[in-house]
């Protein structure tokens, strides 16, 4: 698997059974299939599978993210990115002691960090931190605690403070405002919705690498 991680979260597909609307492990092949390069299981809220469902769910999309050589990441949950020996965790700021969490997630995994403004972004640059979410970008209707929507200005400022750090937007982000968010210098978007709930899963990855 190849670690240029910029690269790798270009096309950043985040998603569990309940933001589907076709079997999720379908959901997610057809989604590489149109480009998807990055994958997180969020397995999270209403309708989500839970216990022994949630860890097999999980163990079969790793399998297609295996298989197609993209990474898998595990949102939240750092047990459960162990018992699935996941490529990953993603974390909120609320999440805990972050170097603690890299460090019992294993130093040569990849761990992504929630932030929401110039000042976290700062702060996640200081920790074991490989890559950081920004957002929210847009207004969404996938997640309802979301900060407040200042869009892709924040990617901006974080740019000028950080040139180097892996980056990607999400919340809201779509086929036609995704450039917005690539063209205020993140390295890529992350999206539930516009690929999870879309007719074709494939055709809606193809549409962002136009
Ligand atoms: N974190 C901030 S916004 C969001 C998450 C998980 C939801 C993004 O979902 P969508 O459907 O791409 O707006
Ligand atoms: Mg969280």
């Amino acid at each position: 698997m190849t670690r240029d991680l910029k690269q790798q979260l270009s096309l950043y597909l985040v998603m569990g059974s309940q933001n589907c609307i076709h079997d999720p492990v379908t959901t997610l092949e057809e989604a590489i299939k149109g480009g998807v390069t990055f994958f997180q299981y969020r397995e999270k809220g209403e309708g989500a599978r839970v216990g022994d469902e949630r860890v097999q769910l999980g163990l079969r999309l790793k399998e297609v993210c295996h298989r197609c050589e993209i990474p898998f990441i595990v949102n939240d949950d750092l047990q459960l990115a162990l018992e699935l020996d996941a490529d990953g965790l993603h974390i909120g700021q609320d999440d805990g002691d972050v170097n603690e969490i890299k460090r019992k997630l294993g130093e040569q995994k990849i761990l992504g960090l929630s932030t929401h403004n110039v000042e976290e972004a700062v702060q996640a640059n200081k920790y074991d931190v490989d890559y950081i979410g920004v957002g929210p970008m847009f207004d969404t209707k996938t997640k309802e605690d979301i900060e407040e929507v200042r869009g892709p200005v924040v990617v901006k400022e974080i740019r000028e403070e950080l040139p180097d750090i892996p980056l990607v937007g999400i919340g809201g982000i779509n086929q036609g405002n995704a450039e917005y968010v690539t063209n205020a210098g993140a390295n890529g978007v992350a999206v539930i919705s516009a690929i999870s709930k879309a007719k074709s899963p494939k055709y809606a990855a193809k549409e962002f690498n136009k």
